[in-house]
C-alpha cells in the first residue's frame, strides 16, 4: 500500500468522550493554521440534539424591550451581516491536566476549533426591538433541553448588556461559508468571539432582555470558577478565554532520531492578540522566542515553530508559553478551581532521542 496514493485517504478523526449527548474532541495535533473543517470541529453538548427546520423558524426577541418581535428565518438572513473568524474553546478544555484532578468531562487538548461565522450583529437586532432603560442583561435560550439537577431546563446563558452590544457578537446562520450544521447550532447560533465556548449558544430560539441578573444553572452553577475545594466562596463567572497554546509536533513521549527537528504548534488568546511565544528545553531556566507564522489576528490562533538540534541518547522536556498584548501569559501552574475551567498552564511534553 502506497500512502501517497491519492485514492487512499489518510486523515485524522474526532476523539469520542460520549455519544449521548455527543462530546468529541478535535484532532488538535493535526489542525492547520486556518479554519477547522466542520467535520473536525469539536462537539460539546449538554442535551440531545434538537431537530429543527427553517420552514417555520422564528427568532423571538422579548422581555424588557419596547417592541417584542419574532423574526422569520428568511428575513434574518437578509439583514446586514458581519463575518468573524474565531477560535471557539470549551472552558473545560485541558481539564484532564488539573492536579489535583477534578470531576467532569476529562477533555485533553482538543475541545477547541477555529471557524468562520457569518451573521447579523446582535446590537442590530436589539435596536429593532428597542431596549428599555431598565435592561441589564440579555438571556439567550437554545432549543435543546433536558434534566439538570432534577429540573427540566433549556440550555440558556446571559451576557451583560454592554458585552451584548459589542459589534463582534453576532447571531450567525453560516459556519465555514455554509448554513450552520445541525450539530453546531442550525439555524441560528450566538457567537461571542473571545469568550469561552459556553457563551456561544447553539440552536438559538429566544433572546430575552432582562432587568435583573440571570440565574439559570449554566450561568450560576456551571461555568463559574470556584477556587476553594470545600466551599463556593470567591466565585467568579467564566468569561474571556485565557492565553494558551498547544505543542502539535512532536507528540508527547515520542521517540525521535538525533538531529534537527521542528517543534510546532498553535497559540491563542481571548482578548487582544498573541504577541510572542517562547520555548524552553531546560525546564524553564532559559526561554527562546519561537517564530510566529504570519501576523497575529484578533480571535484567531497563530502557528508558531522552533527548530532545535537534538542530541543522541537523551531525554528532553519541551515547554512552551504564549504571551498576549494585555500582558497575560501562561503560568507554570494553572489556576485550580474545582469545576476545572480555564486550564492554561505552560504547555509541556517529553521526548526521547535515540
Ligand atoms: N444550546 C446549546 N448551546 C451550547 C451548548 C449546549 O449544550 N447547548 N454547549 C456550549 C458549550 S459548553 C460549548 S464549549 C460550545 C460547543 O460548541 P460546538 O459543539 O459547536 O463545538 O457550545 C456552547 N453552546
Ligand atoms: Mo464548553
Amino acid at each position: 500500500m502506497n500512502p501517497n496514493d491519492p485514492f487512499i485517504k489518510i486523515k485524522p478523526y474526532l476523539t469520542t468522550h460520549s455519544l449521548f449527548p455527543e462530546n468529541q474532541e478535535a484532532p488538535i495535533h493535526f489542525l492547520e493554521n486556518s479554519e477547522t473543517p466542520t467535520g473536525l470541529t469539536y462537539r460539546r453538548n449538554h442535551f440531545p440534539f434538537p431537530a429543527l427546520s427553517t420552514k417555520s423558524y422564528y427568532l423571538t426577541i422579548t422581555g424588557s424591550v419596547k417592541n417584542p418581535i419574532s423574526i422569520p428565518y428568511n428575513q434574518i438572513i437578509t439583514m446586514p451581516s458581519r463575518t468573524v473568524t474565531s477560535v471557539l474553546e470549551c472552558s473545560g478544555n485541558k481539564r484532564a491536566h488539573f492536579e489535583p484532578k477534578v470531576f467532569g468531562e476529562q477533555w485533553n487538548d482538543g475541545a477547541i476549533s477555529q471557524g468562520t461565522w457569518k451573521g447579523v450583529p446582535l446590537f442590530y437586532l436589539l435596536q429593532i426591538a428597542g431596549i428599555q432603560d431598565s435592561a441589564r442583561e440579555v438571556v439567550f435560550e437554545g432549543n435543546d433541553s433536558g434534566v439538570k439537577k432534577g429540573q427540566h431546563v433549556h440550555f440558556a446563558r446571559s451576557l451583560p448588556l454592554k458585552k451584548a452590544m459589542e459589534h463582534d457578537c453576532i447571531v450567525a446562520w453560516e459556519h465555514n461559508h455554509k448554513p450552520i450544521s445541525s450539530k453546531h447550532g442550525f439555524p441560528f447560533r450566538l457567537i461571542v468571539p473571545g469568550w469561552y465556548g459556553m457563551a456561544s449558544v447553539k440552536w438559538l430560539k429566544t433572546i430575552r432582555v432582562v432587568d435583573h441578573p440571570f440565574t439559570g444553572p449554566f450561568q450560576t452553577d456551571d461555568y463559574v470558577y470556584y477556587p476553594h475545594k470545600n466551599n463556593n466562596e470567591e466565585a467568579v463567572p467564566v468569561t474571556v478565554s485565557h492565553v494558551n497554546s498547544i505543542i502539535q509536533q512532536p507528540r508527547d513521549r515520542q521517540i525521535l532520531q538525533s538531529g534537527q527537528h521542528e517543534i510546532k504548534g498553535l497559540a491563542w488568546t481571548g482578548e487582544g492578540v498573541v504577541t510572542f511565544v517562547e520555548v524552553s528545553l531546560d525546564d524553564s531556566e532559559t526561554w527562546k522566542p519561537a517564530n510566529l507564522h504570519g501576523q497575529p489576528l484578533q480571535y484567531q490562533w497563530i502557528m508558531w515553530s522552533y527548530s532545535f538540534l537534538f542530541e543522541k541518547n537523551r531525554e528532553y522536556s519541551i515547554k512552551v508559553r504564549a504571551y498576549d498584548s494585555n500582558g497575560h501569559f501562561q503560568p507554570e501552574i494553572a489556576f485550580w478551581n474545582w469545576k476545572g475551567y480555564g486550564y492554561n498552564a505552560v504547555s509541556q511534553i517529553k521526548i526521547k532521542i535515540e
